[in-house]
């Protein structure tokens, strides 16, 4: 069985957001097309409260993209971005809600970040997603969303590290790109044997 995983296509990493992904809204056409065509739909939420330590805010002599330690090892520090109950943190108004089945919340807490859709950045405390898949026979996945090189590269690398086949649709993500990072996560995800489709390419 297969899933689609929609991760984060949320009002702040589109354009005109508080941490806008270059065409981020470019890939809600492409998903919304793909929701059809899978029996099971799930999304991620980025859910911080305001005070959430991934924000260069809450530092005080800190800018964002600047890095710090963190106990579970470096964290790029962001603008303030989907903060809880904001009208940033909600979906893009033409992203179709009805198809979705779970949507995963992640983030929430205060003192770590969570890109991934299965681990938070401790690569340790679960969201539960993966029990999800499990429990529904779930052993493939669709990924599509934002970021290419945050949420979406970290969640098609724990995907493969629990033994999902996962395959990256290429015309449904966009990244963030500091210092090239886009092509680097698009090497990391070749390496640890994801495959990249197109949109059209893809069936149940
Ligand atoms: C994301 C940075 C911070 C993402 C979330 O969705 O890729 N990136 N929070
Ligand atoms: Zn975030």
């Amino acid at each position: 069985m297969k899933a689609l995983i929609i991760v984060d296509v949320q009002n702040d990493f589109c354009p005109g957001g508080a941490l806008e992904v270059p065409e981020g809204d470019t890939v809600v056409k492409p998903i919304n097309k793909l929701m059809d065509s899978l029996d099971c739909v799930v999304q991620t939420q980025d859910w911080h409260p305001s005070d959430h330590l991934s924000f260069a805010s809450n530092h005080g002599n800190k800018d964002p993209y600047d890095t710090i330690e963190m106990e579970y090892g470096e964290q790029v520090l962001w603008p303030d971005h989907c903060v809880q109950g904001t009208e940033g943190a909600e979906f893009h108004p033409d992203l179709k809600n009805k198809p979705s089945q779970l949507i995963v919340r992640k983030g929430f807490r205060k003192d770590i970040d969570s890109y991934s859709a299965f681990f938070e950045n401790d690569h340790e405390t679960v969201t539960g997603l993966h029990g999800y898949l499990q429990a529904r026979n779930i052993d493939e996945l669709v990924i599509a969303g934002l970021a290419t090189d945050f949420c979406v590269k970290w969640t098609a690398l724990d995907a493969r590290k629990l033994g999902y086949k996962v395959t990256l649709v290429e015309n449904a993500v966009r990244g963030i790109d500091i210092e090239s990072s886009v092509d680097a996560a698009f090497d990391e995800m070749r390496e640890a044997g994801v495959e990249f489709k197109n949109s059209g390419e893809i069936s149940d």
